[in-house]
């Protein structure tokens, strides 16, 4: 029996969860006997797009690296998490195309923490630095993030906890056929 596998992309601003949805997300897969992946904008930008920076080119093309490699491993069966920022609708648009071309469901998902939240956390440091002026161009600060007009599910993440955050993922997966 061929198990259909699917992208699901999170979307949303640095510290605003993605990751650590993801992550738990893909524990919880695992545990039912799925296979999962998870493409890590961090582990990705060390290997696949290394040398590529944060102006909107590379961005792109980050997220065209991505996106095709999401797409080959769902084709064949694995659930796919990418929590990566994806700032720009016309790179994730594009993204979903080529999903659409190859018949892979593709779910996208909005991590919506607004940014006052986001620079609170600030788990890497990065709204710390930014703010100190070590570091310019960062999402959703002094560089773009156009939000999802219409994602698949936008997640509230003031008012949820990560679990419940999880499980609404789970459910969307579970109510579209995929798990
Ligand atoms: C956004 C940045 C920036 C700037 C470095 N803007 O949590 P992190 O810190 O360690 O991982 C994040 C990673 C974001 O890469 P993505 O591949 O998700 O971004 S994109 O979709 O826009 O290509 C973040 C870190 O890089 N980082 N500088 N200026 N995030």
């Amino acid at each position: 029996h061929h198990h259909p596998g699917a992208t699901v992309w999170l979307t949303g601003l640095p510290s605003a969860g993605k990751t650590t949805i993801a992550s738990a997300a893909a524990g919880i897969l695992r545990s039912r006997g799925l296979r999962v992946e998870v493409l890590d904008g961090d582990e990705i930008r060390t290997f696949l797009s290394a040398g590529l920076g944060f102006s909107r080119e590379d961005r792109h093309t980050n997220v065209q690296r991505i996106g095709y490699v999401a797409d080959l491993l769902a084709r064949n069966g694995v659930i796919v998490l990418v929590p990566v920022i994806a700032p720009y609708t016309d790179s994730r648009e594009t993204v979903r195309s080529r999903h659409e071309a190859t018949g892979t469901p593709y779910l996208e998902i909005h991590v919506a923490t607004p940014v006052e939240v986001c620079s609170e956390r600030d788990v890497k440091g990065l709204y710390a630095k930014q703010a100190a002026g070590e570091l310019k161009g960062l999402t959703g600060v002094d560089d773009p993030y156009e939000p999802p007009v219409a994602p698949d599910l936008r997640l509230d993440t003031q008012s949820l906890t990560v679990e419940k955050s999880v499980t609404a993922v789970i459910d969307l997966l579970a109510e579209r056929g995929l798990v």
